[in-house]
């Protein structure tokens, strides 16, 4: 599969984010969440305890980490990053159920952020955006969203019940790239 980068960049450096929708076919989003699903997942739990979503990490060697190896998505983050980016990736996914939600933030660290839509309530009344910059955003399965994590301050909205879709979950897979730097050997995820 060929990425037209070229398309990409000018929003990319515009807003700080691209969004892709239909980025990964329908079978492999299958292939990614039923490796991903089955992974540890602890709660989060921040402030008043209200807000809180799952997250789980993947390392190399999982299918969900290996994603982000292939060549199709490394062409593309290396075409958007405005450096040189390292090899190692940081991986994991974030899960929601009902009522769950992350609130609003920067990432501590990272050059770029790859996020891929693996299950998605079924419409937007359920809640679920990815909130980029002000600009909600509801992915559904297989919708990619780059994004300069650690500039741009986002958040999600929270799942909610509704007779369509009584048990709302969203999960993301998140792939984070680093500087290429000689101190990379020392460098911790943050
Ligand atoms: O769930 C999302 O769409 C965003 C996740 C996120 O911002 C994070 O894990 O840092
Ligand atoms: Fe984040």
């Amino acid at each position: 599969m060929s990425v037209p980068i070229e398309e990409y960049c000018d929003d990319y450096r515009a807003n700080g984010f691209v969004l892709i929708r239909d980025f990964v076919a329908e079978d492999e989003v299958a292939r990614l969440w039923s490796s991903c699903c089955t992974a540890p997942v602890h709660r989060c739990h921040v402030g008043d305890k209200q807000v809180t979503w799952g997250e789980a990490t993947l390392s190399a060697g999982h299918p969900g980490h290996d994603y982000f190896r292939q060549g199709h998505v490394r062409d593309l983050v290396e075409g958007l990053a405005p450096v040189e980016v390292a090899p190692e990736i940081h991986c994991w996914i974030s899960l929601y159920q009902e009522r769950e939600y992350i609130g609003p933030h920067r990432d501590r660290s990272g050059v770029l952020q790859m996020l891929v839509c693996l299950q998605s309530p079924r419409n937007p009344s359920s809640g679920g955006h990815l909130v980029l910059a002000d600009s909600p955003i509801f992915l559904r399965s297989g919708d990619a969203v780059i994004f300069a994590a650690t500039h741009v301050e986002h958040r999600t909205t929270p799942l909610r019940r509704t007779a369509t879709d009584p048990a709302p979950v969203r999960a993301v897979l998140v792939g984070r790239c680093y500087a290429k730097s000689p101190i990379w050997s020392s460098h911790r995820p943050g």
